[in-house]
């Protein structure tokens, strides 16, 4: 007989080696991660933080849970403090780290504890070019990352700045694992477009990204 699978099973997509998508994983979670995302930052407000070559990040960012990631002309690094308010980061909400550690492990890792949750908020025209993550100390830990709002382009590359990226749409309620050989991948995202948009936060994208950082 014809199976066609679970009603509204989310799809999980491999994208590169050890690397998922998770269509839809957070959909019905929304609601409830952009209200906790609002009770973060009105705590540690969204900042462009500076590179150490001087620019101006495009997208805001915030964060929450024991660390946050830092730029500024000194250098990247994860710091238990809000240098802006010389306090710690916000709570990391339970909900967020219930659902990455769930994330994590339909991808097949299982007891992914992260330590921080890194929030980006794009406007039109912001983007993030193709880089590494490698402040972490530990690369055997996944990245989870948790696409709220308006759609965008995801750039996926290889182990080597020059390898060819592949595209990717991430929306509203996507979620992606990256492990294994993946996490050290090049990747970014294309300019978010003037007609991008989603219902509930308008021309607005919110990537969370959790990180086991030490
Ligand atoms: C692939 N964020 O915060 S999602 C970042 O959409 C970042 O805001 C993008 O790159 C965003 O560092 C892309 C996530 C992502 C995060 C970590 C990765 C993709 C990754 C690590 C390795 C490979
Ligand atoms: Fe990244």
């Amino acid at each position: 007989m014809l199976d066609l699978g679970a009603p509204e099973a989310p799809q999980r997509q491999q994208i590169g080696p050890d690397a998922w998508l998770l269509k839809g994983f957070a959909l019905k979670d929304a609601d409830a991660l952009l209200a906790a995302i609002e009770h973060v930052a009105a705590q540690a407000p969204f900042r462009h933080q500076i590179t150490p070559g001087g620019y101006q990040m495009s997208a805001a960012m915030s964060s929450c849970g024991a660390y946050g990631w830092v730029t500024d002309r000194h250098g990247y690094r994860y710091s238990a403090l809000d240098p802006q308010s010389n306090q710690p980061w916000p709570t990391m909400p339970a909900l967020f780290g219930e659902l990455a550690e769930r994330a994590a492990r339909s991808a097949g890792f299982a007891h992914f504890a992260p330590e921080a949750c890194l929030i980006n908020r794009y406007t039109t025209g912001a983007r993030m070019g193709l880089h590494q993550d490698k402040d972490e100390q530990d690369l055997n830990a996944p990245i989870v990352s948790i696409s709220l709002g308006a759609p965008i382009t995801f750039l996926f590359g290889g182990a080597h700045r020059i390898d060819p990226t592949s595209r990717w749409l991430l929306e509203h309620g996507d979620v992606v694992v990256w492990g294994g050989e993946s996490r050290l991948y090049f990747h970014g995202v294309s300019p978010l477009g003037k007609k991008a948009s989603h219902p509930q936060t308008g021309a607005v994208r919110y990537n969370l990204t959790f990180r086991k950082v030490r």
